[in-house]
């Protein structure tokens, strides 16, 4: 009666459990070991350092990763400009916002496991000065007639590519208002 207890599925349960214990710890020897390598990142455009650089500039990065590029940030000096999450990585940047000089440009790629890889190349910026103001219409008209007494108002269109203008009107060659 002994003998005819059924200890084949208790010796079938116990090889499950350790068939299920040994693949646990498989699963666990298979975690991914962390990312620490870093992107590579470069600028390819401006490709040239100490470049002489003026108007709309066009920032191209070139950034790969073992794992994958999240992010890439544009500074200009040390102030952070843009950020690009996918690529191609660019940024236009107006160099009308930056004074006339040396310059540097920096970028910063980051990978999914936030390592960090920077590049960074030096312009010159040298931006045209700004045009000179143009009078676009003025009243009154050259040469017209007016009654003695009457008052007459003058004014004028100025277009300018500054933000303020500077305007003085003058009567005979002497200021009236400025
Ligand atoms: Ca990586």
């Amino acid at each position: 009666m002994f003998r005819n207890k059924p200890i084949a599925p208790f010796i079938f349960f116990l090889s499950f459990c350790l068939v299920l214990i040994a693949g646990c710890k498989k699963n666990r020897n298979k975690a991914p070991p962390p990312d620490i390598t870093p992107p590579q990142v470069s600028i390819a455009n401006p490709a040239t350092n100490n470049a002489t650089v003026s108007g709309i500039v066009s920032i191209q990065v070139n950034a790969l990763d073992n794992k994958g590029v999240s992010k890439v940030e544009f500074y200009i000096g040390n102030i952070l400009k843009s950020t690009d999450s996918s690529s191609p990585y660019v940024y236009a940047w107006d160099t009308a916002g930056v004074a006339n000089g040396p310059c540097a440009i920096v970028v910063i790629a980051s990978d999914t496991s936030s390592n960090r890889s920077t590049a960074q190349i030096n312009v010159n910026v040298a931006n045209m000065p700004a045009s000179s103001p143009r009078i676009i219409s003025l009243n009154p008209q050259d040469r017209a007639i007016f009654n003695e007494g009457e008052i007459i108002s003058i004014a004028a269109n100025v277009n300018s590519d500054a933000a303020n203008v500077e305007y003085q009107f003058s009567i005979d060659g002497a200021a009236k208002q400025g």
